[in-house]
């Protein structure tokens, strides 16, 4: 172990002294060149290629596409103000096909660096990132990047750049305040509510946003939490760095300069003066005469004018010590780098900052923890009192023997066995080196003895086993892959051989923690026990063995692979709950079915998807109803990078990808007032009023008789459906009603007033949202079954259920009700994507005593005859497609403008806004494009924009298409307008046919009309 290495490991133990960061930042906003300067300070690279490797970027795909795609961590060591540091940094990608990376890393820190490129300024990524730090109680600081830009790309004065800098930090402090705002609103509803005013009370207005303290909230050079960076040039500076320059340099008092340095304060020369009021009088403002001309004259003298004689008077009049070799360079570029980072040294203002200003693990408060090990739907309270104690661990954060071992696995990263410390080359030993050569020895005699027998070799029957063996091992693509654990200690230590509970997302320690103690394992508890086979130190792309790993770090552990598949909880103590899994910002919307070229590899392929699906958070696998192997992704990016990996590491073979598989919703509409030519449709067609009443009604039986059922569906109205969509995890929390928190309780009160305003427009559903009896599919989906029969009298999702009253035998059959309903909405007559938008209304529910025999049990019958019943009634009424749509972020240069329009106009997009970024000729575009039409955009667009624009796909919401996919032309007008055939065909019916097709289902289609006539076509002539 280097020095270095054993250095970091003793301060392992400090935990005072610890920081565990993260760096976030949009796409490309330079957080890997950022890092590697912090890298490079620790000598782990070379100073001078520091911005340049992107050490963090260890994967080859990441460093020929310039993006990182993974989260990595490195332990650094920082010696601040007589006492010595432990760092441990991750790096963060940008992309937003990954944020699911952003994710793990965000889980185990406790400080951010949010990286803002000053020419961008804040971007949707941006948002993102500072609402992830804030959701986890991080505490941020901000680095304005690139500031090289704005001399040389922006051409921008002093002035001009100081103008800017202050407009850059206002967008970012606007997020900062908007997310605070949101937070006193919801924290004030929560204030118990007066419900008597007695005379003379004042009512209170204020929504406390006025008493909150938002002092430390934004960011401000002044306050100590702002770095100005050019991290590709190796600079940094924070206020604070030429606070110290100009207290050494000109005798001035440090906190005037504090005070004075940023903001609207100027020099009086005369008078020997700071005054304030700069804007007003025009004057220079302190920071750009004291701080950016001294910086822009750099750049000037060394890579404008190259004038090495004023520049060498320059360097000596700061004192600063450069490398001969560094000045004789012809190369002005490695000057400039060699002169400003030795003048203002990166590491040292970003570090510095971090250590002063950032919580060490032992700060986690009571806040983050409680937020940690309970849902915030969930009282704590509620937690078993066992669970209860074991917040002090978490707060405490110490490694006493007593304490108990809480660990946190965020994510499984795979390394290849060779890389594992244990197993990387090392010198032999004299034994070793005896024992082969014993060993060559004789394997040359056995050739010798063996040499008479013309080839053969008599083999011994376990001689024969272990060559299966080999065989066999050959074969298994996961051999050489070792799962390490990305984890962070949260009390306790860890070593090799420690024996934990693994706890799984769904574990319940009110239900299952006694039984645990007990030393059972219930059935699906959702808990299982493991013995940890290794922790290490992670370095980057090295990992170091560690003896024992204390809390408050984060470490890498082995051994867990079978046990632990994305992320788990470890713990010593069964009561430990499992830590409260993160709200995904997007989800994978990109689906690929995956099969081997070689029918042989079949195995290979379904063994390195699980491999796959374990190495990353985002990925989801699964096996479609016809077998194929779904790989669903979160954009096209990370599916390439899910392909290579399957490819290269984890299935090793060649691998057929389908066309990306889209998902479409079903639903249904209010029937239209006009037909495809615009013309109204009159007569026997009827309003949906009318349908509702006799039409839309349909009446079934079971195949034994014994009950009937009459069902109808109706559209949900759009507000409605985007509530429910919105509050999933409220649905969610319905189902156990007693243990929700009194915010919750609230939220769920504010959810039915907003679900009774979006259904104003629909007097039925507003007198029956308290009939409600389920969500679907999957019990939380977008569509509503309602009880609408007198007599049945069961519990609607809004209230506990009571004990049941006797004498009805229809309530014991509610489950299967539900479940046809359920089955229904899963698959739609349609094409059989999900439902979405569509309530179903249970008219009249008929049981007798008796049915016809011969048939299979009632309930079973009921599901499939109320499944069938749903389907049906949807199909009553007047349905359509829904197609997922993609916001698009855009940033791009003005002078292709036109062309980037045109790409997004021929894939069905639309252009929501256009922003452009001011002093610059970029522009921000936002479109709306279906996720359909938006395959190999980024290419396209590359292409055509020859790399200037770059769109950023989030998948953003659900859009009916407005074309009944089974509409052909039917009256005159149609005919006339659209031929026969429907000449411009119906992309509904595109699609539907489409997926139809992918999933074998049966397709009303002619494949070739008219035959003769394409026969007769060129003879004819
Ligand atoms: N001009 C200038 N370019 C920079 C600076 N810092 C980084 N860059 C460039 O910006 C590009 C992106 O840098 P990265 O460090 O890979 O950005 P990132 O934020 O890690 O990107 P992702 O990880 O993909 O999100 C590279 O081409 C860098 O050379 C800087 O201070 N000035
Ligand atoms: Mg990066």
């Amino acid at each position: 172990m280097s020095l270095l290495n054993k250095k970091l490991e003793d301060l392992q133990q400090n935990v005072k002294n610890i920081r565990n960061i993260c760096i976030l930042a949009h796409v490309d906003h330079g957080k890997t060149t950022l890092a590697d300067s912090l890298v490079a300070a620790n000598g782990v690279i070379s100073a001078k290629l520091a911005g340049k490797l992107r050490y963090m970027d260890s994967r080859k795909d990441e460093q020929e596409r310039g993006i990182t795609m993974k989260s990595s961590a490195i332990s650094l060591f920082y010696p601040w103000q007589e006492k010595e540091y432990l760092i441990n940094l991750m790096d963060s990608p940008g992309h937003v096909d990954f944020s699911s990376e952003v994710c793990t890393a965000v889980r185990l820190c406790d400080g951010a660096v949010i990286v803002v490129d000053i020419v961008e300024g804040v971007q949707p990524q941006t948002k993102v990132v500072l609402q992830q730090a804030w959701d986890q109680g991080m505490k941020p600081i901000l680095v304005l990047n690139k500031l090289d830009r704005l001399i040389f790309e922006m051409k921008l004065d002093t002035r001009g750049a100081y103008a800017h800098i202050n407009q850059v930090l206002e967008q970012v402090n606007a997020v900062m305040g908007e997310m605070f705002t949101t937070q006193v609103f919801s924290d004030s509803n929560q204030k118990p509510e007066i419900t008597e005013f007695k005379e003379g009370d004042t009512f209170d207005w204020s929504s406390g946003l006025e008493d909150a303290d938002d002092s430390q909230l934004y960011f401000s050079p002044a306050q100590g939490n702002v770095i100005f960076a050019s991290a590709s040039d190796g600079w940094a500076f924070s206020l604070e760095t030429f606070v110290e320059i100009y207290t050494k340099k000109l005798n001035f008092s440090k906190t005037v300069l504090r005070k004075t340095l940023w903001g609207d304060y100027y020099m009086n020369v005369k008078e020997k003066k700071i005054l304030k009021g700069a804007n007003i009088k025009n004057k220079k403002p302190l920071f750009v005469q004291l701080v950016l001309d001294n910086i822009w004259a750099f750049y000037q003298t060394i890579l404008d004018d190259k004038d090495k004689e004023r520049l060498e008077k320059m360097i000596g009049t700061l004192g600063l010590k450069i490398l001969p070799r560094d000045m004789r360079s012809s190369d002005p570029k490695i000057l400039l780098t060699a002169v400003m980072s030795t003048w203002l040294p990166l590491a040292v203002s970003v570090l510095s900052m971090v250590c002063d200003n950032l919580p060490s693990p032992a700060d986690i408060g009571l806040e983050r923890s409680k937020k940690l090990m309970c849902p915030q739907t969930k009282k704590f309270e509620i937690l078993p009192e066992e669970t209860k104690k074991l917040l002090t661990s978490f707060t405490a954060c110490t490694s006493n023997d007593s304490d108990p071992k809480i660990v946190f696995v965020s994510k499984m990263f795979p390394v290849s066995k060779s890389q594992m410390p244990g197993n990387r080359a090392k010198p032999l030993s004299d034994e070793e080196l005896a024992s082969r050569r014993t060993a060559a020895r004789e394997r040359h005699q056995e050739r010798q003895l063996t040499a008479g027998t013309e080839g053969a070799v008599q083999l011994t029957a376990d001689q024969l086993k272990t060559i299966e063996l080999n065989q066999e091992e050959e074969k298994k693509p996961e051999d050489d892959i070792e799962f390490i654990a990305f984890a962070r200690i949260f009390s306790g230590t860890l070593k090799a051989g420690d024996e934990l509970f693994v706890l799984g997302p769904k574990y319940d320690p009110t239900t299952s923690g006694k039984s645990l103690a007990e030393g059972d394992f219930p059935e699906h508890c959702h808990a299982s026990k493991v013995v940890v086979s290794g922790v290490y130190m992670l370095l980057g792309r090295d990992l170091e063995h560690l003896e024992v790993g204390y809390a408050g770090n984060i470490i890498g552990i082995s051994g867990l692979a079978n046990s632990v598949i994305k992320s788990a909880t470890l713990c010593s103590n069964p009561w430990c709950p499992p830590f409260v899994e993160l709200v995904q910002s997007t989800f994978p919307i990109l689906r690929v079915a995956v099969e081997p070229v070689r029918s042989s590899d079949m195995k290979a392929v379904a063994k390195g998807l699980q491999l796959l699906n374990q190495a990353d958070a985002h990925v989801e696998v699964l096996v479609s109803e016809v077998g194929e192997h779904l790989l669903l992704t979160a954009g096209e990016v990370h599916l390439q990078r899910c392909i290579l990996d399957l490819t290269e590491s984890y299935a090793k073979c060649e691998i057929m990808v389908s066309d990306p598989i889209v998902p479409f919703r079903e639903t249904i509409v209010p029937v239209p007032d006009t037909d495809m030519v615009n013309e109204a449709i009159e007569g026997e067609k009827k309003t949906n009023k009318d349908l509702n009443d006799e039409g839309g009604i349909v009446e079934l039986e079971t195949p034994n008789k014994q009950s009937s059922f009459k069902l109808r569906a109706f559209p949900l109205p759009a507000g409605f459906t985007k509530l429910l969509q919105e509050n999933i995890f409220l649905i969610k929390a319905l189902a156990s009603k007693t243990e929700l928190s009194s915010q919750s309780q609230e939220d769920l009160e504010l959810f039915q007033e907003q679900l009774a305003t979006a259904a104003m427009e629909d007097d039925f559903l507003t007198a029956n949202i308290k009939n409600i009896i389920s969500f679907g599919p999957k019990r939380t989906g977008p569509n509503i079954f309602i009880n609408s029969v007198p007599s049945l009298d069961t519990a609607s999702v809004w209230v506990e259920p009571q004990s049941r009253k006797k004498g009805d035998e229809r309530l014991d059959l509610i489950s299967s009700l539900v479940n046809g309903f359920q089955l229904a909405t899963f698959a739609g007559p349609i094409c059989e994507e999900p439902m979405m938008g569509v309530g179903f209304v249970l008219e009249s529910w008929e049981l007798q005593e008796e049915g016809d025999t011969g048939w299979g049990p009632l309930s079973g019958q009921i599901v499939s005859t109320v499944k069938d019943g749903c389907r049906r009634s949807f199909q009553a009424q007047p349905v359509r497609l829904m197609t997922a749509m993609y916001t698009c972020d855009i940033a791009v240069k003005a002078e292709v403008l036109g062309k980037m329009y045109g790409v997004i106009h021929r894939r069905r997009g639309q252009i929501v806004s256009e922003e452009m970024i001011e002093g610059s000729s970029t522009f921000t575009v936002t479109a709306h494009i279906p996720v359909i039409e938006s395959l190999n955009l980024a290419n396209e667009l590359r292409k055509q924009t020859s790399g200037l624009a770059m769109p950023q796909l989030i998948f953003s919401h659900w859009e009916i298409l407005d074309v009944d996919p089974y509409w052909e032309p039917n009256t005159e007008e149609e005919l006339t307008h659209f031929g026969e055939k429907a000449d411009s065909e119906n992309p509904a019916r595109v699609y539907m046919n489409a997926v139809k097709r992918r999933k074998g289902l049966k397709i009303d289609e002619k494949l070739v009309e008219f035959a003769e006539k394409q026969r007769t076509l060129t003879k004819s002539k």
